[in-house]
């Protein structure tokens, strides 16, 4: 069976969340998203999907990076054609993207569970049908009743565990946020959410990620305090002298590198300098399910914890094959918006939970998205 089609559907679709001007999401009023649908069709019409960002699929990548690396091609030979299209990257100016490589991983693996007839955590190996989530929180805001003040947070926790969540992650107050960053205040806000949710909650914190070092050490030795289960990005991860200096130097679990480039490399570098206690991958950050898995293996070689990052279908498929993963990341999550409303484009969310705080592996073939075929050709915005 050979690779006949890759081609991308831009659609638009209501959204809830804004971003400022740093990137971060918040709640905003309904407005107009644009995504897009990679479509890897093979010659018997089987296809494999993955829901991704217009920029990510662009025709001219698509026809200069992609398409020449798998046409005609056995979808069946991830590895193969992901190493193909990676090899692009170097000379490609930055114009092929970790993203790109991540879009197509995906939607190949979706394609192989489709073919297979069985869903992509369980090809991965899975070593659990369901993980627990952590309820993970936006960043602060400046919104009355939303996460403008260490009391919110405490609030929202405590709505947090009514929903379910046996874990849950702050996102502090970044910048443009007036008075971001404030060391101080994310660790007021920290404090009171362990005031409610009492002694031996996991929580976790994910502060401004351009903290000093003196406000990073300050935070760490506060959070060892209030017993956070690890402090993830909270300084410029180029440096990781600067992570192998904080790890040492903190008894609080670092984990990282979340946002670096460099894939399962960097990684395995984090790994060899002690510049992390527990590893982070993601497949939106490492180019896919398949680096992920890299990253998992990788550091359960060195008794390491593998956290994933971010959410959706591939994220859980990781998570729910991985021996070293704690927690699935759900969110982001905020007073003002519904989570577990599915997008126009979905028929539901990914990564539904139950009441006690469990995602559960699908048993559809493939990615198991639910995804509303009808309604992304009914708002596509690009057409042959
Ligand atoms: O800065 C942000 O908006 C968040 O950190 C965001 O990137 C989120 O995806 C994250 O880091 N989760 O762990
Ligand atoms: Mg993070």
């Amino acid at each position: 069976m050979k690779i006949e089609r890759v081609e991308a559907i831009t659609f638009t679709h209501r959204t809830y969340t804004q971003r400022d001007s740093d990137g971060h999401n918040h709640p905003g009023p309904e407005g107009t998203g644009t995504s897009s649908l990679l479509r890897i069709i093979c010659e018997d019409g089987s296809e494999g999907r993955a829901v991704c960002r217009p920029v990510d699929v662009r025709e001219d990548v698509l026809e200069r990076f992609v398409r020449p690396n798998l046409i005609g091609e056995d979808p069946l030979l991830i590895d193969r054609a992901w190493y193909a299209i990676y090899h692009w990257q170097r000379l490609s100016g930055g114009a092929l993207s970790d993203r790109t490589l991540t879009a197509v991983d995906l939607a190949l693996w979706d394609l192989l569970g489709k073919q297979a007839g069985q869903p992509v955590w369980k090809l991965l190996g899975a070593v659990r049908p369901k993980i627990l989530a952590y309820g993970s929180t936006m960043c602060g805001d400046d919104m009355e009743g939303g996460l403008a003040t260490p009391e919110d947070y405490a609030r929202f926790a405590e709505w947090l565990m009514g929903r379910g969540y046996k874990a849950i992650k702050l996102h502090g107050w970044m910048t443009p946020m007036p008075g971001a960053p404030d060391v101080r205040l994310d660790y007021k806000a920290c404090a009171a959410v362990r005031e409610v949710v009492g002694e031996g909650f996991p929580l976790m914190l994910d502060p401004h990620h351009f903290y000093s070092r003196s406000e990073t050490l300050w935070m760490a030795k506060k959070l060892e305090e209030l017993d956070f289960l690890w402090m993830e990005e909270p300084m410029e991860e180029a440096s990781m002298s600067s992570y192998k200096w904080l790890t040492a130097n903190t008894g609080l679990n670092i984990l990282g590198p979340e946002t670096m480039t460099g894939k399962h490399w960097t990684r395995g570098e984090w790994v060899k300098h002690d510049a992390c206690d527990m590893v982070r991958t993601g497949v939106w950050d490492v180019g896919g399910i398949s680096p992920a898995m890299k990253c998992a293996h990788m550091a359960e070689c060195f008794h390491m914890a593998c956290e994933v990052h971010g959410t959706g279908a591939g994220n859980l498929a990781v998570a729910l094959a991985s021996h070293n993963c704690t927690y699935y990341e759900r969110g982001l999550l905020h007073p003002f918006t519904d989570y577990d409303a599915p997008a126009d484009y979905q028929n539901r969310v990914d990564d539904e939970m139950d009441e006690d705080g469990y995602v559960h592996g699908r048993e559809e073939p493939g990615l198991g998205q639910d995804i509303n075929m009808d309604y992304i050709e009914a708002n596509r915005v690009n057409h042959d």
